[in-house]
């Protein structure tokens, strides 16, 4: 029987990999965790329902297009098989009216090794979005010998999980800057809540976001769950909409991360990286000023990119400072047009989740002398 699931890290050699499908997808409806999610302005606000047929389209085809560059370079891809996300999700603490996608397979998986945990997450619409990939997991389990399936304790996604009247009223930027940096989010600490796609793991030391989608009592599951690793709580004090950390800090190979400008690590944090030989770098500018209509996340999705091994990056295709700086970094770039895929779920990052990279454990840290500042 083969070995299937590996993948310690977003940088060693990729095999196989997960790509979402946009099929069916839907803006969902207002919710405690979304609301503060959707800035104020944007027209998803107060619509919801199935997003346009073209949009899924055009959304597909780009995602069809980066499943024919990665087989082409020999990744083996798998697909998860969407539910028909327009019906509401009902259970004895909740109701919402609808579902969300299966784009972005990044929010929802994160592998660890041999480990791939379903995550708790923190949107309602999104309680159920674990099952599209169940036919991939059944397999991958009833192959890989070595194959953990877990499951994050499920969050019951009560009133008593959000904070209520956080946003009842229009707030300002610099209100939503001051929130984040007194690390005051819309979800309280009565369960564990988190999105693995605020979770970076490089190798024995993971780095989790503290933000909208995950929160301090999942730090502390982490923490307990896997007592061989290192868990960091990461905070961005920029970030308006602090929510996965894949637009934010991203690893390109040892030893080398990109950062957001506009969401720069802590200094005090950044110490630990840069006491262990690790470079970070200002990501460049994004190309565009908007992200594309209805989309949830910012023009920083510019940096949100597929490293394939430790020379080689997919990055999307309009991005072309990201790419410049890309290649001055030492990387070999393929550009890939992917900006109709955004509005469903994100970026290249976030549209994949790991199933195989070559590579072993390894421990990037070995001054361990963190301080108190980011240790759990
Ligand atoms: O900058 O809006 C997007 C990350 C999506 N996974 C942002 C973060």
């Amino acid at each position: 029987m083969a070995k299937i699931v590996n993948s310690w890290n977003d940088f060693d050699p990729l095999k196989h990999v997960i790509v979402g499908r946009a099929d069916h997808s839907c803006i969902p409806p207002e919710e405690p965790a979304t609301s503060e999610k959707v800035p104020i302005d944007s027209p998803m606000r107060g619509s919801w329902g199935p997003r346009p047929l073209e949009t899924v389209e055009k959304a597909n085809a780009q995602l069809d297009n980066l499943v024919k560059v990665l087989e082409e370079r020999g990744v083996k891809v798998d697909r998860p098989t969407p539910l028909q996300w327009n019906a509401p999700v009902i259970t004895p603490d909740f109701r919402t009216d609808s579902m969300m996608t299966a784009m972005p397979p990044r929010d929802v998986l994160l592998t660890i090794g041999n480990e791939i945990i379903e995550a708790a997450m923190s949107f309602r619409c999104r309680f159920w979005e674990y099952l599209a990939y169940r036919p991939l997991l059944e397999e991958y389990f009833n192959e890989d010998p070595e194959f953990l399936w877990s499951q994050a304790p499920r969050p019951r996604l009560s009133d008593a999980s959000y904070k209520h009247n956080y946003y009842d009223e229009q707030i300002s930027l610099e209100e939503r800057l001051e929130r984040t940096a007194n690390k005051d989010f819309v979800t309280t600490e009565k369960e564990i809540l988190f999105d693995a796609a605020d979770v970076l793991r490089l190798g024995k030391d993971l780095f989790i976001q503290h933000g909208l989608t995950t929160n301090r009592k999942a730090m502390e599951w982490f923490k307990r769950r896997y007592p061989e690793f290192r868990v960091h709580a990461v905070n961005f004090p920029g970030d308006p909409y602090p929510i996965h950390i894949d637009a934010t800090f991203v690893p390109l190979r040892p030893g080398l991360i990109i950062n957001n400008p506009h969401r720069r690590l802590p200094d005090e944090q950044r110490a630990i990286f840069e006491k262990n030989g690790w470079e970070i770098v200002d990501a460049a500018q994004p190309a565009h000023s908007e992200p594309p209509p209805l989309c949830y996340s910012s023009v920083w999705l510019s940096m949100n990119c597929l490293v394939l091994d430790h020379k080689t990056v997919i990055v999307e295709g309009s991005e072309v400072y990201q790419q410049e700086q890309m290649d001055k970094l030492g990387m070999n770039v393929i550009p890939i047009d992917f900006r109709d895929a955004y509005p469903f779920g994100g970026g290249l990052h976030c549209a994949t989740a790991d199933v195989y990279r070559e590579g072993e454990l390894q421990s990037y840290f070995d001054d361990v002398d963190f301080g108190d500042v980011t240790l759990v």
